[in-house]
């Protein structure tokens, strides 16, 4: 049985694949934050912004599923740790450690800033939506220097949205349902002849904007289609932002930051502070 190490494991997406993986690989779980765990895994607490853990982490796996990092648009500070720096660590201890097979999770907000009316296929430039979507860009580019440079097998997933229903008509567009998402990823994991690619992580939806071809060449047959759904979620939708509502990416074309974004990692406070502690002035 392969050993796959999934960081980020304790997210809505990462609870999601350990539980349709389970008992079909052998996982190792990797988040900064603590993780109730599903049947059989491994839990190694990490902060992937540190080379020191990232290297940790990545020792002895058949495969990297590296959905760690902010998830939403958020401060500089936050992406620039947890997704730039953070996926740089991971990249590169993966290559350190002999690690070949490494599945990205990039985003629809890569390419938030084509427009509703344009369908997009895995050979597009980018068009990042929000501080979050260049973060994403940078993945899928590092991805494809690891790729080329080091004989890496790298396998971008740009995701949509992971839950088992639609929450709204935008995600009519880009349901990822948990199975689905399961089927993707054991493709990743498993195609024989995986060099750089990139596909959309989306569901057989009819309302997709993406002609997901690369992914259908490499045998993904998604279950499931948002239009179950559409009726009822068209019905309670309400309008919305005029701007948001032309382009792909949605609110994270305007917003600054999204509402409730991830936390930040608690910073720890510098020496110089400590060593101040309680002397007089
Ligand atoms: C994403 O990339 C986010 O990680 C997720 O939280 C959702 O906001 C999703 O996009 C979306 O566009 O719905």
């Amino acid at each position: 049985m392969k050993t796959i190490l999934i960081t980020g494991a304790a997210g809505d997406v990462g609870t999601h694949l350990r539980r349709e993986l389970a008992g079909r690989y052998r996982i190792r779980a990797s988040d900064l934050r603590p993780l109730k765990k599903i049947a059989q895994e491994t839990f190694l607490r990490a902060d992937i912004s540190k080379m020191s853990d990232a290297l940790r982490i990545t020792k002895s796996v058949d495969a990297v599923v590296h959905l760690g990092g902010y998830s939403v648009e958020g401060p500089w500070e936050g992406i620039l740790n947890a997704n730039i720096i953070g996926c740089y660590n991971v990249f590169e201890a993966a290559r350190r450690n002999g690690v070949k097979r490494i599945l990205f999770p990039t985003s629809n907000h890569a390419t938030g800033f084509y427009r509703l009316d344009q369908t997009i296929d895995h050979r597009v430039y980018p068009k990042p939506d929000s501080r979050y979507g260049v973060s994403k860009v940078f993945g899928e580019a590092l991805a494809s220097l690891y790729a080329d440079k080091y004989g890496m097998q790298m396998f971008c997933m740009r995701i949509g949205n992971v839950n088992p229903v639609p929450i709204d008509k935008r995600r009519l567009s880009i349901l990822f349902t948990p199975r689905d998402l399961a089927q993707l990823v054991t493709i990743g994991i498993e195609h024989p002849q995986i060099h750089f690619e990139i596909v959309y992580g989306v569901s057989g939806n009819q309302r997709s904007w993406y002609d997901n071809s690369n992914a259908i060449r490499l045998g993904y047959k998604p279950q499931d289609d948002s239009e179950t759904f559409a009726a009822e979620v068209l019905r309670r939708e309400q309008p919305g932002d005029p701007t948001a509502e032309q382009y792909q990416g949605g609110m994270f074309v305007v917003a600054e930051e999204i509402p409730n974004p991830a936390p930040l990692p608690k910073k720890r406070p510098a020496r110089s502070q400590l060593a101040n502690k309680g002397r007089k002035k």
